[in-house]
């Protein structure tokens, strides 16, 4: 679902000048200090950096569950992820139910800035799965 187009220019903003601010050399977690999720969970947060609110902290299990993320909680709002599980990986999907374009999140693996592989703002629902 789509809510606030001028929120969602606003995040573009902020996402070009942090990219100006960090020029060539992409940001690592470890360069931004550790994102805040426990190990064999599965974290993600409104802003980039692991930044704003972490809406999500999923145990990390294998399943064929559709995981939700909630509608004022997070759809079209997540720009980092923490994929902090040692083997599974995540599928988050633009849409609600698990469907529409996906990214795939390898297992041990925090992502600062979703816009970096055209997912920033898009995840609506997610996957854990080997
Ligand atoms: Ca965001
Ligand atoms: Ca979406
Ligand atoms: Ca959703």
């Amino acid at each position: 679902m789509r809510k606030g187009i001028a929120r969602g220019i606003a995040a573009g903003l902020v996402g070009i000048g942090i990219s100006a601010l960090v020029g060539a050399a992409p940001a690592s977690a470890t360069e931004r200090g550790e994102p805040s999720c426990e190990l064999e969970r599965i974290c993600m947060w409104e802003d980039t950096e692991f930044d704003g609110t972490r809406y999500i902290n999923a145990a990390a299990q294998a399943s064929d569950q559709c995981h939700e993320i909630d509608w004022w909680n997070g759809d079209n709002e997540i720009s980092a992820v923490y994929n902090h599980s040692r083997s599974l990986r995540v599928t988050l999907y633009a849409n609600d139910g698990c469907t529409g374009p996906t990214y795939v999140v390898a297992a041990d693996l925090p992502i600062s800035n979703l816009n970096s592989f055209g997912f920033d703002n898009e995840a609506e629902s997610f996957k854990i799965h080997r």
